[in-house]
This record gives C-alpha cells, structure tokens and sequence, in this order.
C-alpha cells in the first residue's frame, strides 16, 4: 500500500488511482489522520489531473459511505427519490416538486442547501415561513414520510462527514469547480439518502454553474454515472438558466410564489420544470408508465390541490403551527399577515419602449444578494424579506415609464450604481419576432444508464 505522499505524487503525475488508495485517502479524512497540507495538495492534483470514471465512482462511494447511511421501511423499497439542482435564480422547484411527487405515491426525503453565490437555497426559503425547522433527525424524517410522504431539511451531523472536510478545504484551495470533486460531494450525498431514484436538473446560462450546454452536458453525465454507480436509478435534465423561473427572486418572494403555483396558478417556466422532472422520477419508480403519463399525475396533483394539501401537512410536521400552515394554503389569504414584508418597495420603470427581450436573472440576483436576499460567506444571516417581482416577462411588450419591477428592500438601500445595472438587466426591443420565440427551457433530458 503506498503512503499518502506516494498517493498525492501517483496523482500529480497523471496516474490513476486504485480503488484501496482512494478508500485509504477518504478513511484518513474523515478519521483526520492526514494532514490538511496533504488533502490540499491531493484536492489540487485531481483538479489537475481529473478521475476516470472508474475513480469517481470510487470516490462517491467512499465518500458516502464515510457516515450514517439512511435505511427506509421495505415497502418503500422503490419509492424514495429526490431531485438535485446545481443552481438557479428564483429557483423554487422543490418547494412545489416534493409536495407533488409525495401527492403522487413517493416517499421525498429531501435534503437541501442554503444560498450559494448568487444563487438561492431551499433551506433559507422555508425559513422564512415562522415555525419551519429545517433540522430533523433520520428518526424524525422517517416518521413524516410514514405520515405524510415528503419533508425539507437539512443535512444532519452524521450525513457524509467527509464531504464537510473536503468541501471546506477545496474552497480554501481553489478547487471547487472539478468534476469529479462536485460529483463525489453531490452523489455521496444522495447515495447516503439511500435513494432507489434521483433526477438532477443541471442547469446550463449566464446566471449557472455551467455556463454553456456542453460543460453541463459533461457534469451530468458524470453525475449520472455517479449516481447509477452507487446504486441510485439517476436521469438528468439540462434546462436553461439566463433570467429567473418564474417571477419572484428573494425567499418570503418565491415561498408565495410556490404558494400561489400550489394554488393552480403557477408560471408556465416553474410548471415545465416541475412536471418534466417530476415524470421522469414518476416513470424510473414505475408509478407512471410513460414520461407523458407522469407528467400528467404530477400536473393533476398540482392544479387539484394535492399537492397543496401535501404541503401544509409538511409544514405542520416540521414545527409550523396548524393556524399558519392553514392561513398559507387558504384561497384568498393575506401572506403577509404571516410571512414579513419588507420596510421598503420600489418599482422601476422601463426606460424605452418595445418587446421584452430579455432579463438578466444574474444581475438581479446578485444585486438582491449584496441587498441582503443572499449570502457572501457561509453562516451569515439572510433578510428574509428582501427580494424582486418582476412585473413583465420576456415577450410582452412595454411602454416607455411602466413598472417592470419592484424591489423589496430594508438595510441597506440600493445604492443609484445598483440601481443602473438593475435598470440595465431589462434588454427592450424592437423585434417583435424575436421576442416571440421562448428559448427552450429544457433543452435534453439524460435517461438512468
Ligand atoms: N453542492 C454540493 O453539494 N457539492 C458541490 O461540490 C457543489 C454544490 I459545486
């Protein structure tokens, strides 16, 4: 067996890695018996050199199976799933999916993540709805899927203490952005979730990790292999990510929102996404027998009121009173009895008039994040209340001084500077034919292995 130096220097040179060297490395991470100087030094050299996939699938297993691993009553041996999204802006498809997909027959233990860069979390969205607790046991989470089929939450101590070790030295390093770190960190995850089925929806733009099709195309891919590899039935969507889904960025904003798309009255960009991935883990567990047919259970669950009705029992089961959770899913409630509304609101008014053309999601979210929507470091808190509505969609026209959005603000202001690129995120022209045409949103869908 070579020694941990041997190892860094096998893979420095380009070397493949043995499936004992890898198990041998994450042991030593995870027992921290190696050096931090050493996990850095090997974290660079595969950023460098890459794995085959031989080795990511060693990874991931490792990785996962550096915890607690989740275990799961036999009757629900085909039914757990979850979905993994690598980013977006207004992103608020789980908060709508998982309701849905419990609707539907599946178990959804769902574990999520808070805001990232620009971009927003699950977690810190259900925190602003007063009682929502993010943090239960495996205990606790086995009872509300027995009860009600699907819950939200965080990552528990025990979950993949590898990855924390690793996740927090490859960002001291510079090495968060390889592929085979990033699958290793999100499929160990998901392996340890003890998944029979997960679909990822990798997003591809201006405003993703990915900024091009092709470099999504390839994480997906390893991902699914990953993902396959590790025993866990796994597709991919790749969807567009340049403006925002639907039309609220901020997490009060986008939990009404979900709310309102509970209620039958969602934006067609959130329901393309939540019924595309929602069929395809309805036709992997079976409980569909077509893309389509799926589509439709996941649809009907919506717009009957299902899915709705999944969701209050949820917030109930994760702390939120009876009264709260019933006043949100009523039909005619005032949200902001219950969810805060910012101090401040601002419309900004186009400044010339013609098609939408385009809006550009990550301006908006990173000027909402430097307003307190988002975090720049882990651990700091996040306004709730802080956020956007946008008052047009690309396509529809604008006259010169109509409101095309409004901003939700406190401390600080938004400065005249943030303000102008806001003001420069909205493209207005003339092209009524380009503004006709929806880019797709979802461009390929990659199927399990
Ligand atoms: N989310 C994860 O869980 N792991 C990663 O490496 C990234 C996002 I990038």
């Amino acid at each position: 067996m070579l020694s941990i130096p041997d190892m860094i220097k096998k893979k420095r040179d380009g070397e493949q890695l043995s499936d004992e060297e890898i198990k041998l490395f994450i042991k030593a991470v995870t027992a921290k018996t190696i050096q931090e100087t050493q996990i850095g030094a090997m974290l660079m050299a595969i950023w460098q050199r890459g794995m085959v996939t031989a080795e990511v699938r060693t990874l991931t297993r490792e990785m996962m199976s550096s915890g607690e691993v989740m275990w799961w009553p036999d009757e629900w041996e085909h039914l757990v799933v979850d979905k993994h999204s690598t980013g977006g802006v207004g992103d608020k498809v789980s908060l709508v999916l998982a309701p849905a997909l419990a609707a539907c027959g599946c178990k959804v233990p769902m574990i999520s993540g808070r805001s990232l860069a620009h971009t927003g979390g699950t977690l810190d969205k259900l925190e602003s709805i007063p009682g929502y607790n993010i943090q239960q046991s495996a205990d606790q989470i086995r009872t509300i899927l027995a009860s009600v089929g699907c819950c939200i939450v965080g990552q528990t101590e025990m979950l993949v203490p590898a990855d924390r070790v690793l996740y927090a030295m490859r960002d001291a390093t510079s090495t968060v952005d390889s592929l085979p770190l990033i699958t290793g960190s999100i499929i160990s995850k998901k392996g340890a979730e003890s998944l029979s089925s997960l679909v990822l929806d990798v997003k591809f733009g201006r405003a993703a990790l990915c900024k091009d099709l092709q470099s999504a195309k390839e994480l997906a891919q390893h991902l699914v292999s990953a993902g396959n590899g590790v025993g866990v039935k796994t597709g991919a969507v790749l969807s567009r990510m340049d403006g925002t889904i639907g039309r609220c960025v901020g997490n009060s904003l986008e939990v009404m929102e979900s709310l309102e798309t509970l209620k039958g009255h969602g934006p067609d960009d959130l329901m393309e996404l939540v019924t595309t991935l929602g069929s395809l883990l309805l036709k992997m567990t079976g409980i569909a027998p077509s893309l389509s047919e799926g589509s439709k259970q996941i649809s009907d669950a919506v717009i009957g009121g299902t899915a709705l009705a999944k969701f209050e029992a949820m917030m109930v089961a994760q702390g939120v009173t009876m009264e709260t959770a019933q006043s949100l899913c009523s039909a005619h409630t005032d949200y902001y009895s219950i969810l805060r509304k910012s101090e401040h609101q601002m419309e900004l008014q186009a400044r010339a008039q013609g098609f939408v053309l385009d809006i550009n999601g990550l301006v908006l979210a990173q000027v909402l994040n430097k307003l307190g929507a988002g975090r720049s470091k882990a651990g700091e808190p996040v306004n709730h209340s802080v956020g956007a509505e946008l008052l047009v969609s690309p396509g529809q026209s604008v006259r010169t001084g109509e409101s095309w959005l409004r901003l939700h603000y406190e401390d600080p202001a938004p400065t005249p500077e943030q303000i102008d690129r806001l003001q420069k995120a909205l493209t207005v022209g003339n092209n009524d034919k380009q503004a006709g045409v929806r880019r797709k949103l979802v461009a390929e869908l990659i199927l399990p292995d």
